[in-house]
């Protein structure tokens, strides 16, 4: 492993190698730690939450049985901070409403209050973390039939809009206690298995409950709203109620962030290519990045192709403060705290990778026609030395360079993730 010196000098050559093209390094890693990333809770726990259900549903699926599953909030804080401590930057983490903590008293999602999330803001002030808010959808008695927010049945869908309200008012809560503006994101599973007859009632019943939800004055420095479409999932494959084209005509019309869930389209389908599409009609944007493998798997986020594009993109634009990054993914095949940390790290990685390039030149060349010079200088800067100024990065954080961090991870499991039943 390299040592401190061999880090500091391999930064030194790569800073004189990326000024060359006009990119002064130190500026990058001062930008880079500017940019905190949305880590979803939910990796380190299967997306079980903590009110006792033992069935995932939703038409969303964590396969694995990997040992050490947090399975109470210390634990799940536990397991947060072990990987944020092996990841550079301040970061946020993301929350669903199934992750309250209610003590002995049973409160029903229409009944959560901000008090019930105290424990975490607590820790989210202690550790200098942001946080966001999902109200949950799903993993409920009243979800069991596929539908919440757009039920034909009124009694049904009252409780989900009441679930809703109460879930933006713990985001602003959230918000106001951290300084630092929540974003509180509606996804729903409604939809049906087959080719329903009447597509158009639920959808309407659906802007309808939205509208309702939104009518709740909320402070927005401190809460954000916004919902998430998605193409299919297991039960609802044949028709979504919150379709894509149904989220981005709702969240243009009204004061609301699109959700894009990189795991939610057609396989050749990319939201790299959605973000300049959108974002000047609806304001702001929240990504869910995933990796989906053949489906929506979400697996841990990979330095692939299309999460360099999505960071490229939002470099490239100067978005960085009208997108928010969120992840999320869960697997539970592997080491669930290792999974935080690897699909963070590299969303970083193609963050750098994207704030290291010289996209004024790119455009110059764009500009005049010279398409030669813009794929040569493309296709050339993919073996310019990014890891050496991550591993700087890295160093400058305190935060374990390479894969040194999994060393650390491995003690983890041993003395912590493997003593749990
Ligand atoms: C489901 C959505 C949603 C969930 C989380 C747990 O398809 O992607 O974002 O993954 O809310
Ligand atoms: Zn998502």
């Amino acid at each position: 492993m390299a040592a401190q010196n061999d880090i500091e000098k391999n930064y030194q050559q790569a800073k004189e190698i990326y000024g060359e093209l006009g990119v002064d390094t130190d500026l990058v890693l001062e930008k880079m730690n500017q940019v905190s990333i949305s880590i979803p809770c939910w990796q380190g726990d299967d997306v079980s939450g903590f009110e006792g259900s033992d069935e995932l549903t939703g038409g969303i699926e964590v396969t694995g049985n990997y040992p050490g599953r947090a399975s109470t909030p210390e634990q799940l804080r536990k397991d947060l901070g072990k990987a944020l401590s092996l990841i550079p930057g301040s970061h946020r983490v993301n929350l669903h409403a199934m992750y309250s903590e209610t003590g002995s008293d049973l409160v029903d999602r229409n009944e959560l209050q901000p008090k019930h999330f105290d424990n975490w803001v607590q820790w989210a002030k202690e550790k200098k973390l942001g946080l966001d808010f999902n109200p949950t959808f799903f993993s409920h008695p009243k979800s069991d039939d596929g539908f919440t927010l757009s039920h034909r049945d009124d009694e049904i869908r009252n409780f989900w809009i009441e679930h809703a309200k109460v879930c933006r008012k713990i985001g602003e809560y959230m918000g106001k206690e951290l300084s630092d503006t929540c974003v509180t994101n509606i996804w729903i599973p409604d939809g049906y298995k087959d080719r329903p007859v009447d597509r158009y009632s639920p959808r309407q019943r659906l802007r309808k409950a939205l509208d309702e939800i939104m009518s709740v004055e909320i402070d927005k420095d401190y809460n954000r709203d916004a919902v998430e479409s998605k193409l299919f999932g297991i039960g609802s494959e044949s028709y979504v109620v919150g379709s894509h084209d149904f989220y981005t005509a709702y969240a243009a019309s009204r004061d609301v962030l699109l959700c894009m869930d990189s795991g939610h389209y057609h396989p050749e389908e990319h939201i790299s290519d959605k973000i300049t599409a959108v974002i000047d009609f609806v304001g702001e944007l929240l990504l869910h990045i995933t990796r989906g493998v053949r489906w929506d798997s979400d697996h841990v986020v990979s330095l692939e192709e299309e999460t360099r594009a999505i960071l490229a993109e939002i470099v490239r634009n100067d978005l960085l403060k009208k997108v928010h990054i969120g992840l999320d993914f869960f697997d539970a095949t592997i080491n669930r705290v290792a999974a935080w940390v690897i699909g963070t790290r590299n969303t970083q990685k193609a963050l750098l990778e994207a704030l290291l390039e010289p996209t004024d030149k790119l455009k110059a060349y764009e500009k005049d026609g010279d398409y030669t010079s813009r794929l040569a200088l493309l296709e050339e800067l993919k073996t310019y030395p990014l890891g050496a100024v991550w591993d700087y990065y890295c160093l400058q954080n305190n935060v374990a360079v390479r894969e040194k961090w999994l060393a650390e991870i491995k003690k983890y499991e041993k003395e912590e993730l493997l003593t749990r039943k």
